[in-house]
């Protein structure tokens, strides 16, 4: 009897599982009958732009985490489809740090040559993944539309629901009787909200310097980014500045670790995300930090107490697309017996060494490395075309340099691909006087 298998999600990690399958297909092979759940209208997970935050029309928690003017934040040239190029795609090379829309119709691009949309349920959210007394998997899911809920029978899970969602929102003294907006990066929307206004934003990873960067361009008066750990310590324009830890608010006025303080308009919380998978009975569900070296996933993918389970794109991110799609081809070759899953104690020692492994590395340049030489050996055990993953690494390590050199202008500068070994083109408008983040208007080189 043919399997049947769930996977849980449309955005890139769950599209590239349908890739990876419909790939097997196209070659002739006899594969498992897939059912894709996606409770959004349309699939590409947080490249679906949403303007809703809170809950959607159907009460449903909004999974949109994208805001309007937002591009890539890593050159494009470190997240190529090794079998879908951006030259494929677009008839032609495109710069290096597409908005949110030109990477959006990227990945619809490929999808849409697989024809693979039939295969998605859309509208119809996840609400409980549990074993059943056949050994088998029992998803229950709700058709939004209908408000109609039930259950079906497969044989494997894969879950990729993303990570990037559920806000880790912590609060501060003070924040109950604070004059202004109170905001998670979650819910950031559109950064002509703060044109004009003093903002303090904490944290100081990804959210942070491109939410602050952003609503620099677009006009505010004033950046202060509060740190736990460390200064991003980046050449800031005038108006920015660094401080430690908030400690409370007094009205508008916040005040810092050092003593310090400053008057500001609205606070916006860059302080990241929770793995959260409230319908994965708790023997099923993954409780993990984000980081590269996941807890409990053999390969960094397989459920290590119950290998007919897994997760995809669960790990903290430099590497995106390519690394999902190295996962699924793995995923999809160890669900059709393809690749062999060992027992558990030896799926837990691959999960401390990866671990071990990671804690071991001792700059953000070791960890591009270590995610890449991931990638190399998930693509090794399978069909996936080979690239060159080294020259991805490149490109990254490229893009710290010019982040260094002047954090406002590094997306100005352009890469080689490993796919077609093209460069891109520079791209027509520095990034900050390019107002206008539409597709057409990018497409203009
Ligand atoms: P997601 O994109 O989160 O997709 C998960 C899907 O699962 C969604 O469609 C969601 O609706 C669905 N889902 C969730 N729960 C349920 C449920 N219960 N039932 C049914 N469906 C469900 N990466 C880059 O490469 N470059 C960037 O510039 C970049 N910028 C980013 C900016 C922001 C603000 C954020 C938050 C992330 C960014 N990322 C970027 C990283 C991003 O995580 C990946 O690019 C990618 O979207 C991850 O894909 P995914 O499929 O794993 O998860
Ligand atoms: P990250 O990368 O998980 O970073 C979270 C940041 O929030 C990090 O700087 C943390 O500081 C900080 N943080 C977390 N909790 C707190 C508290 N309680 N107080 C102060 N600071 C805190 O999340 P991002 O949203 O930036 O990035 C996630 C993805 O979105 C990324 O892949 C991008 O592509 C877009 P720490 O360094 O731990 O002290």
């Amino acid at each position: 009897m043919t399997k049947r298998i769930a996977i849980l999600g449309a955005g890139p990690s769950g599209l590239a599982q349908l890739r990876a399958f419909q790939s097997a297909k196209e070659k002739g092979e006899d594969i498992p009958e897939i059912v894709c759940f996606e409770k959004q209208d349309d699939w590409g997970g947080l490249w679906n732009y949403t303007w809703r935050t809170g809950v959607d029309q159907y009460g449903e928690p909004v999974h949109g985490s994208m805001y309007r003017y937002l591009w890539s934040n890593g050159p494009k040239e470190g997240l190529e489809f090794a079998d879908y190029s951006f030259e494929e795609h677009f008839g032609k090379q495109i710069a290096s740090y597409p908005p949110r829309a030109v990477l959006m119709d990227y990945i619809e691009g490929r999808v849409k040559k697989a024809g693979v949309r039939d295969w998605i349920r859309f509208e119809t959210a996840v609400r409980r993944v549990e074993k059943n007394d056949n050994g088998k998997f029992n998803v229950t899911v709700c058709n939004l539309p209908k408000d109609d809920e039930y259950t079906e029978e497969f044989d494997h899970v894969i879950c990729a629901t993303g990570h990037f969602s559920t806000p880790n929102v912590p609060q501060f003294d003070g924040f109950d009787k604070f004059k202004g907006r109170i905001l998670h990066a979650h819910d950031f929307r559109d950064a002509l909200e703060f044109k004009d206004q003093d903002l303090l934003i904490i944290g100081t990873s990804y959210s942070a310097e491109d939410i602050g960067s952003q609503c620099w361009k677009y006009g505010a008066k004033s950046i202060t980014v509060s740190h736990r750990t460390a200064p991003m310590g980046f050449k800031w324009p005038d108006n920015w500045q660094e401080v430690p830890l908030l400690t409370h608010v007094d009205g508008n006025t916040a005040y810092f670790k050092d003593g310090t303080s400053k008057d500001v308009d609205a606070i916006l919380l860059c302080t990241g995300y929770q793995h959260h998978f409230p319908f994965m009975a708790d023997n099923l569900r993954l409780r993990t930090a984000n980081r590269l070296a996941t807890s409990d996933l053999y390969k960094g993918v397989a459920w290590v107490h119950d290998p007919d389970l897994f997760y995809l794109g669960m790990q903290d991110q430099w590497f995106t697309f390519n690394m999902f799609d190295a996962q699924a081809w793995w995923v999809r070759d160890a669900i059709m017996g393809k690749i062999k899953i060992p027992g558990k104690s030896e799926m837990e020692a691959d999960v401390a060494d990866r671990i071990a492994r990671e804690d071991a590395g001792e700059d953000d340049y070791q960890a591009i490395q270590y995610q890449a030489d991931y990638i190399k050996e998930l693509i090794a055990e399978t069909d996936y075309p080979s690239f060159n993953v080294d020259g991805a690494c490149e490109a990254f390590f490229e893009w710290k340099k010019h982040k260094k050199e002047d954090i406002m202008t590094f997306r100005n500068n352009s890469y080689t691909s490993v796919i077609t070994n093209t460069k891109a083109p520079k791209h027509h408008t520095p990034w900050k006087d390019a107002l206008d983040d539409s597709l057409e208007v990018y497409l203009q080189n």
